[in-house]
């Protein structure tokens, strides 16, 4: 038996239902996290609920739980659910109202939603390294809120896809923002360059624990900007995220990146997260 959260209580999956007039399927009105699951335990749990509370306040929406009262619902989920390794899904939408552009009154609640699922670990992927083509980004101006709208993201991963690749790297214009559905960083004379966290990305939690990694051990970074034509003459380029964790680029736009091989920065950078990961949820 499969287990879900609606509005916070636990149902079979088969008999939870939401309205048709719900702001999240009618405007795509709601924000949301993906949370990364080893061992039963959630991977920066802590992180990802307040970033869900960050997104919710930006759109100018209350959240009916404290981040605290989300973790033990998750937690409750994944117990009921038995989840070893996956990832929990869980979003709030604007609530059921009658279709209306303007935000209905006080009076009516956040719709809440979560779901488990099994996801390995992409081991193969890590291993090897993935494929990437360039797109530009068309997305709105406010990419660093967590929300249910992301059309301009499937745009570009559905290119991706039928490209054979992994993750389309987004720019605008000359600069690189991010990935379609992840965090882009390039390794040029050992520095790691990543978009700095402001309104043009997704302020990633892999990406905030790889940089807050580097740090640690002293490796070289820089947050700025950088171009299509430092991407192009980069030594390694990685994507970051929830269930991808740190993932090797290999390839973009058909053209390999340094010897066409993950490379050792990004190497090393893999077996640090994977410690850290081990550190908090156990042995991998
Ligand atoms: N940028 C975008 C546009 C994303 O969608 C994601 C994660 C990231 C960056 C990386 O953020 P995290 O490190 O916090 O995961 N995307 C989630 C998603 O939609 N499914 O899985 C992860």
């Amino acid at each position: 038996m499969e287990y879900v959260i609606v509005d916070g209580r636990i149902l079979e999956r088969a008999t939870a239902k939401v309205d048709i007039e719900d702001r999240g399927y009618q405007f795509g009105d709601g924000v949301y996290e993906v949370i990364r699951v080893y061992n039963g335990k959630m991977f920066t749990g802590k992180e990802h609920l307040n970033r869900l509370v960050e997104s919710a306040e930006k759109i100018r929406m209350q959240l009916p739980y404290s981040p605290e009262q989300l973790e033990e619902k998750m937690e409750e989920l994944i117990a009921k659910n038995e989840l070893e390794t996956g990832t929990v899904y869980m979003q709030f939408t604007r609530g059921t109202s009658p279709r209306n552009h303007v935000f209905p009154g006080a009076d009516i609640a956040p719709t809440f939603v979560a779901y488990t699922r099994k996801v390995p670990r992409p081991e193969e992927s890590m291993e090897k390294g993935v494929r990437a083509i360039l797109d530009e980004d068309i997305r709105w101006l406010r990419c660093d809120i967590k929300s249910l709208n992301l059309l301009g993201n499937l745009l570009s991963k559905q290119k991706a896809a039928e490209a054979g690749c992994f993750e389309a790297i987004l720019h605008r214009g000359e600069k690189v923002t991010e990935g379609s559905h992840s965090n882009i960083s390039i390794i040029k004379d050992g520095v790691i360059l990543t978009h700095p966290a402001d309104n043009f990305i997704l302020n990633g939690i892999t990406r905030q624990k790889v940089l807050e990694i580097c740090r640690n051990e002293q490796i070289p970074l820089e947050e700025r900007a950088f171009t299509l034509d430092e991407l192009s003459a980069a030594d390694e380029v990685f994507s970051s995220g929830t269930t991808v964790e740190v993932m090797p680029v290999v390839e973009v736009d058909g053209k390999p990146v340094g010897n066409g091989e993950p490379g050792a920065v990004t190497r090393k950078l893999q077996a640090l997260f994977k410690a850290e990961i081990e550190r908090r949820c156990g042995k991998l």
